[in-house]
């Protein structure tokens, strides 16, 4: 091997887990066809789920070119109207090229999501709702619209040193897990993702509360969903929160929801993240769900995410 040659990479299970691995010694300056195979291999060996370790923090183009290894970057939610955001009036003739010219006009990068109690620039503490620190709900990223994004990096920059652990939750693990009627009931019914509140419980900007999950705004999903890119189903719920099953009435509705929720995020299919500053995880939403531990509102957490541009859901077939 020449100086100038990259490093082989090394990949390790993950601690505690059934699914996911970490991989040192990438250079994310400099991402090889042959790091990019290896990323790969890793990510179908290990289920969706993949930890990068770097001993330093990485720059939004870092990140950036980590993210395009996994797919077309997609805007951040609740920057681009109608991504997470509703339209302020007035805003309805903005195409999304004027509303990015915008976004870099001010300085803000539309690809990067800013998660935590600090200030994006300066790292000073910001003011931050209490439900903040509290527990995130599970859940799989955007899954609101139609398209939702496959792959999310969330890139810890600032930690606490205990609390706000990430925990994860394989899908593919509990479809495989569900009885026979359960899966035939479950494959032939459509679940409303909800898109009026972020993971913490705070509404996204310009969202107010539904009357009733029915009439919540969001968008139909199949429950069972098939990845074609691995053959896996996987069970795809989004959040709880204001879920309905379409076409059900609401009691029957809540009732299915509570009895796949319960099945869905039992303890063996999951796995907890402990951070370390300077690491990238990066989860397939099609086959994850996951959600924040609470952490003490003095202490100081920080994270960058970005996310990949996805595919219509495909329903799995009876
Ligand atoms: O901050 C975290 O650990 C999780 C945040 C989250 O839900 C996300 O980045 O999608
Ligand atoms: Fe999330």
């Amino acid at each position: 091997m020449t100086a100038t040659a990259a490093a082989t990479l090394s990949v390790q299970p993950l601690e505690n887990a059934q699914f996911g691995a970490e991989i040192r010694g990438l250079n994310p300056a400099n991402i090889t066809a042959e790091n990019k195979q290896t990323i790969w291999d890793t990510y179908r060996d290990r289920h969706g789920l993949i930890c990068f370790s770097f001993d330093r923090l990485l720059d939004a183009d870092e990140l950036h070119a980590l993210t395009s290894v996994f797919g077309e970057n997609e805007y951040a939610p609740g920057i681009i109207n109608g991504l997470g955001k509703a339209t302020p009036k007035g805003e309805e003739h903005l195409t999304v090229d004027e509303q990015v010219t915008k976004l870099r006009a001010g300085g803000r990068d539309p690809y990067l999501a800013y998660i935590g109690n600090l200030d994006p620039k300066t790292l000073e503490k910001q003011n931050t709702p209490g439900k903040f620190f509290g527990e995130w709900e599970w859940h799989t990223d955007m899954s609101y619209v139609e398209v939702p994004p496959t792959f999310s990096l969330l890139h810890a920059r600032v930690i606490p040193e205990d609390g706000g652990d990430t925990g994860f939750c394989s899908q593919v693990m509990a479809a495989k897990a569900l009885s026979p009627a359960m899966r035939a009931r479950a494959q032939s019914l459509k679940v409303k993702h909800d898109s009026t509140y972020g993971s913490s419980g705070i509404p996204r900007p310009g969202m107010t509360a539904p009357a009733s999950p029915v009439e919540a705004i969001g968008y139909p999903h199949p429950i069972l969903r098939k990845i074609p890119s691995t053959g896996d189903e996987a069970i795809f719920l989004g959040r709880r929160t204001n879920g309905y099953v379409m076409g059900l009435p609401l009691d029957e509705s809540e009732a299915l929801l509570d009895e796949l929720w319960a099945h869905s995020t039992q303890p063996q299919f999951c796995y907890q993240h402990k951070w370390q500053v300077g690491q990238v995880v990066v989860w397939d939403n099609r086959m994850m769900l996951h959600m924040r531990a609470p952490f003490d509102e003095t202490k100081a957490r920080f994270m960058w995410r970005t996310q990949t541009k996805g595919e219509a859901v495909v329903p799995a077939t009876a």
